[in-house]
C-alpha cells in the first residue's frame, strides 16, 4: 500500500492539521508521535528507504524494535497536509531502544526535537496500559500557557480549577493533570520529569511553554488536549471578568458526578478552599 494512503497515516495528518487550525502550532511549534501497530508497519513496508542509526538521546528499552510516525524537527504543522513526506516521517528503534533510524519521509531532516520526551512517555504508557496507548501530542495551547503565569504551578490547583470550568472535565481527565515547572525543552531532563508525571496523568502542562497529552488513539488524544485547552480558555475569560467566581461546581458536586459517571476522582483535588 502507498504510505500516504494508510489509514493510520491519514489519521496522523488530520490530527496535525486539526492542531494547526486550533492555533496551537505557530511556526514550528509542537510535535506529534504515534506508535504503529505491527500490521500497520507491515502494510507500508514496501515504501521504506532505510537511513543510518542515530542516537535518541535517552534510553527506552521498553520500546525496542518499535516503529513510530513522528513530526519533524523544525517542520511546520501548517505544512503537514500539503507536504507530508517532508514534514513527517517513520522511524524504527534498535533492539536496545537507544538509537533510531528513519525508514520513511522527513526528507533529509530529523525527528522532532522533543523525541526523548515522546519516547519516554510512550514507554511509560505502553507498560501501564498493556500497549493500548499509542499517541503522544505536544501543543502550544494558548490559554493553558497563560494560566501558568497566574496559577501556582501545582497539579492540585491546575486540576481542580480546570475541573470546575466544565462539567465534562472531571469525566474526561479524572486522574487530573500534571505540571512541569519551566525547564529547558528538547532534552532528557524534561523528558524524565514529564514521563514521571505520565505514570499518574494523561496530560502534563509545561510551564510557560505548552502541554503534553497521551492517549489510545488520535480522537481521544486530540479530544483531551482540546478539552483541557477549552477549560483553560473559560478560566482565562472568567479571571478577565472578575477574580472571584460567584458560584461554581463544589467538591460534593464532583463526588456525585464521579459516582454517576463511574470515575475515580482523587480526594487530593477535592480540597476545601
Ligand atoms: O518547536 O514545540 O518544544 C517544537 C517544540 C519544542
Ligand atoms: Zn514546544
Amino acid at each position: 500500500m502507498k504510505f500516504l494512503k494508510a489509514e493510520f497515516v491519514q489519521g496522523f495528518i488530520r490530527m496535525a492539521n486539526d492542531g494547526w487550525e486550533q492555533g496551537w502550532h505557530e511556526r514550528n511549534g509542537g510535535n506529534l508521535s504515534y506508535r504503529a501497530k505491527p500490521e500497520e508497519v507491515e502494510s507500508v513496508k514496501e515504501n521504506f528507504s532505510v537511513g543510518e542509526w542515530q542516537p535518541i538521546g535517552t534510553s527506552v528499552p521498553g520500546l525496542a524494535g518499535e516503529y513510530f510516525l513522528v513530526t519533524g524537527s523544525g517542520k511546520y504543522f501548517r505544512n503537514v497536509i500539503i507536504k507530508p513526506e517532508d514534514s513527517i516521517g517513520m522511524i524504527e528503534l534498535d533492539e536496545k531502544g537507544e538509537n533510531y533510524r528513519i525508514v520513511w519521509g522527513l526528507a533529509g531532516g530529523r525527528p522532532t526535537s522533543e523525541l526523548p520526551t515522546h519516547l519516554m512517555n510512550h514507554e511509560v504508557k505502553k507498560e501501564l496500559t498493556g500497549g493500548r496507548y499509542r499517541v503522544i501530542y505536544h501543543a502550544h495551547t494558548t490559554n493553558v500557557i497563560a494560566l501558568t503565569f497566574v496559577l501556582p504551578l501545582e497539579e492540585e490547583v491546575f486540576t481542580r480549577e480546570l475541573w470546575e470550568m466544565a462539567t465534562e472535565c472531571p469525566v474526561v481527565f479524572p486522574a487530573g493533570i500534571g505540571v512541569v515547572p519551566w525547564m529547558v525543552p528538547g532534552g532528557r531532563e524534561i523528558a524524565v520529569a514529564t514521563s514521571r508525571l505520565m505514570k499518574e496523568y494523561d496530560a502534563a502542562v509545561w510551564a510557560h511553554h505548552g502541554m503534553f497529552a497521551a492517549g489510545e488513539d488520535f480522537d481521544l488524544t486530540f479530544g483531551l488536549m482540546h478539552t483541557i485547552e477549552k477549560a483553560a480558555e473559560i478560566l482565562v475569560k472568567l479571571l478577565s471578568m472578575q477574580p472571584q467566581k460567584r458560584q461554581t461546581i463544589q467538591p460534593d458536586d464532583l463526588r456525585r458526578l464521579a459516582e454517576d459517571f463511574k470515575v475515580m476522582l482523587p480526594e487530593k483535588f477535592l480540597y476545601e478552599k
